[in-house]
């Protein structure tokens, strides 16, 4: 069983709720597959959606703050066989994260890092984070946001992602997404428009959402990626495209130093590490 018995503490209704049936569904799919539970790993940060990581039941870390990418690394340099997932939120990975994220997209470790973008720190009740619009209000920030949003597609582009996506929280399509993630070697960049009921109105971003691939985008060629990719500045909500921005192949980390070479061809698992 992949679900845990963990009563769950979102809200009624939070989109995390899409994002955790999502990857059950996409985990369950992969044993089916053949694949075995220890052969993942999931590592959170802090935050509403660092709960994810009770309620499945895989092995992993809930690390700390901002902390998730070097985790992830952490666990591919001690099997690089591990398929590992990384979960943050927007303050987690945008904010206190901020400088792993641009390494690690730079490393292209073979692993997949999913933002749950609700555009405000949720869990501490809805301060702004870098991606949060101008003009938005809360008992910190009373005359308003007064900074542009940092636009994380872009971000991800120039630091030489190989695989940038942003999907709307949808069962079907973060499951599909997930699934091109998993098979994509190398550092996979996931965002997730997790509206927040509570403390972000984010009425209308469905209407808005259309998907790349319906529109015969070329994921292969950057330069159409980049323009697609200031189509939604994370403060003007005019359309909002979905799917996959941009693959493409780089050298591997963990292919490039011959201890983690021998490491993957011994296969190590769960056995060889409790010895
Ligand atoms: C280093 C550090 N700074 C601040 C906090 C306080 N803190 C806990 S959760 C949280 C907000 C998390 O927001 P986000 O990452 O966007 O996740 P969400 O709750 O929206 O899912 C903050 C600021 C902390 N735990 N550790």
């Amino acid at each position: 069983m992949i679900a845990t018995s963990m009563k769950s503490t979102w809200c009624p209704g939070c989109y995390n709720f899409q994002i955790l049936a999502a990857f059950k569904r996409f985990i369950e799919g992969e044993i089916a597959n053949g694949k075995k539970r220890e052969d993942f790993a999931i590592v959170t940060g802090i935050g509403c959606h660092a709960k994810i990581f009770d309620y499945v039941n895989l092995n992993g870390l809930n690390s700390l703050h901002g902390r998730v990418l070097p985790t992830c690394l952490g666990l591919k340099i001690g099997n690089p066989n591990l398929t590992v997932f990384g979960f943050s939120g927007d303050g987690d990975a945008y904010a206190e994260g901020m400088e792993h994220l641009i390494h690690t997209a730079r490393y292209n470790s073979n692993l997949t890092y999913v933002v749950h973008n609700n555009q405000v720190f949720a869990l501490t009740v809805g301060q702004p984070t870098p991606t949060t619009e101008i003009g938005f209000k809360d008992k910190t920030t009373p005359e308003g946001v007064k900074i542009h949003p940092l636009n994380p597609i872009r971000l991800m582009l120039a630091a030489g992602a190989t695989f940038v996506a942003r999907v709307y929280a949808d069962v079907k399509q973060i499951e599909y997404v997930l699934k091109e993630a998993m098979k994509h070697n190398g550092f996979s960049f996931v965002e997730v428009i997790q509206p927040c009921l509570i403390f972000h109105n984010d009425a209308g971003y469905k209407e808005k959402i259309y998907s790349l691939e319906e529109k015969g985008h070329d994921k292969n060629n950057f330069d159409a990626a980049w323009k697609k990719a200031g189509e939604f500045d994370y403060n003007v909500v005019e359309k909002i495209p979905t799917g996959i921005f941009y693959q493409t192949k780089k050298d591997v980390f963990e292919d490039q130093f011959e201890q983690l070479k021998e490491l993957k061809k011994k296969g190590i698992g769960w056995k060889d590490i409790n010895r």
